[in-house]
């Protein structure tokens, strides 16, 4: 009887030193869970983060250039030493090309887009490209590229 009783104690303190280690092993993979569960969701909000400012940067980095009758929107278009740019080619009204000779840009209506690394200083002239009135030879306008 007595042995039995000691045999018992044994089992129950197996029992609750089991029960302890269960405790503990699952409040272990509960900090694990939140920690990574945490790191997945920053990495996803940096992630959107940073595509976010990807866009930003992006919309920030065309450059428009618009036609018309017999010129171009701008008589100087300024950017900056080491952009890179999209030139972005439309007309509205008439139908023209433009072409920077020097920097090998050819732009009109079927291929209105390009992208462009500017990373020479200068002054590049943008002329038309096509023949396309009595004001043609007049539509010239200058690129600056500066420092
Ligand atoms: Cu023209």
């Amino acid at each position: 009887m007595g042995f039995r009783a000691i045999l018992c104690t044994i089992e129950d303190d197996n029992i609750s030193g089991g029960l302890a280690m269960y405790k503990w092993l699952m409040s272990i993979l509960l900090v694990v869970a939140i920690v990574m569960g945490g790191s997945v969701l920053y990495s996803t909000i940096s992630e959107r983060v940073t595509a976010a400012e990807a866009e930003k940067k992006d919309a920030g980095s065309t450059l428009k250039i618009v036609a018309s009758n017999f010129q171009f929107d701008q008589a100087e278009y300024k950017v900056k030493k080491g952009d890179k740019l999209k030139i972005v080619f439309s007309n509205k009204e008439g139908v023209h090309a433009m072409e920077i000779k020097d920097l090998n840009v050819k732009l009109d209506k079927a291929t209105a887009s390009q992208e462009v690394t500017f990373d020479k200083v200068g002054e590049f002239e943008i002329h038309c490209a096509l023949l396309c009135g009595t004001g043609h030879d007049k539509m010239i306008s200058k690129l600056v590229v500066t420092e």
